[in-house]
């Protein structure tokens, strides 16, 4: 049987069918699909942004690795989401304006559904005035902001912004990322923050209930 680590050397090395194989046969094992996610592909990812930042790899193979995690995750969602019961909050989620990056944001997403949220995904590259207005439309209970780049924390910030402007009673923001820290968070005003997709539950519950 593969082991997590088996796992994570192929989303490492972007092994697109390798990866899936291997997924599902630690599924077939009766792993869960949380910790398939957790300590198997995350840390693949993490490997691969390392090599980026010492130049051992490009752009392509980035491209390659995610789209091999993407593949698994496409596996994994039916398991993460909850069947059945109707989902007592609505969130709204999206990567901040000017960044492509989506995989964290789609994991969220999945875990958001998978604890009974009905989740609302506008994708990447998302405008401070397209969050305001989804987040209107469906009577927002929380808005999920992603942001990778260093360069796109000013869009976050500008979302925040105008969403609390905007004097939504009722809706939580909730923000996170790569370079995001509490710290920033407090400094821009949003509710929420989190670190990775478990603790991203955790809070995303909280924020709705107290706000509730
Ligand atoms: Co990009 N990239 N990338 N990239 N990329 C990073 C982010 C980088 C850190 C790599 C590096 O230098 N080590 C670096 C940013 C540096 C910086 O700003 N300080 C970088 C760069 C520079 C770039 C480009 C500018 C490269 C270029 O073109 N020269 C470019 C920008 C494009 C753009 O967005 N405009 C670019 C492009 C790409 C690809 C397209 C090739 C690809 C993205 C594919 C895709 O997403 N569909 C890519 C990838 C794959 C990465 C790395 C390697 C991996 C990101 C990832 O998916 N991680 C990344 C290095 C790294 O982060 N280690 C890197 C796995 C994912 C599960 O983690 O998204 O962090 P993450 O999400 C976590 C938490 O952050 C948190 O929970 C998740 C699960 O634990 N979280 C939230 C995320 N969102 C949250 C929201 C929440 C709460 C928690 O509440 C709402």
């Amino acid at each position: 049987m593969p082991q997590l680590t088996d796992l994570t050397a192929a989303v490492a090395a972007g092994k697109r069918i390798d990866t899936v194989r291997i997924t599902q046969e630690l599924l077939a094992a009766g792993i869960s699909p949380q910790d398939i996610v957790e300590r198997g592909l995350v840390p693949g990812m993490a490997i691969v942004g390392e090599q980026f930042k010492r130049n051992e790899i490009f752009v392509p193979e980035m491209l390659v690795a995610a789209r091999a995690m993407k593949e698994a995750l496409k596996l994994l969602e039916p398991l993460l989401a909850s069947a059945g019961i109707k989902p007592k909050y609505t969130a709204i989620i999206g990567t901040v304006q000017g960044d492509l990056h989506d995989i964290g944001k789609n994991l969220i997403s999945m875990m958001w559904r998978g604890a009974n949220f009905a989740v609302v995904d506008l994708g990447t590259n998302v405008s401070p005035e397209r969050y305001l207005a989804a987040a209107k439309e469906h009577k927002a209970n929380l808005v999920g902001l992603s942001a990778l780049l260093t360069t796109t924390m000013p869009a976050m910030k500008d979302t925040v912004r105008i969403i609390k402007a905007a004097g939504l009673t009722g809706t939580k923001i909730m923000i996170g990322g790569a370079p995001i820290t509490q710290a920033f968070a407090d400094e821009i005003g949003a509710d929420g923050y989190a670190a990775d997709a478990g603790t991203a539950v955790d809070i995303a519950k909280k924020l709705v209930e107290q706000a509730a």
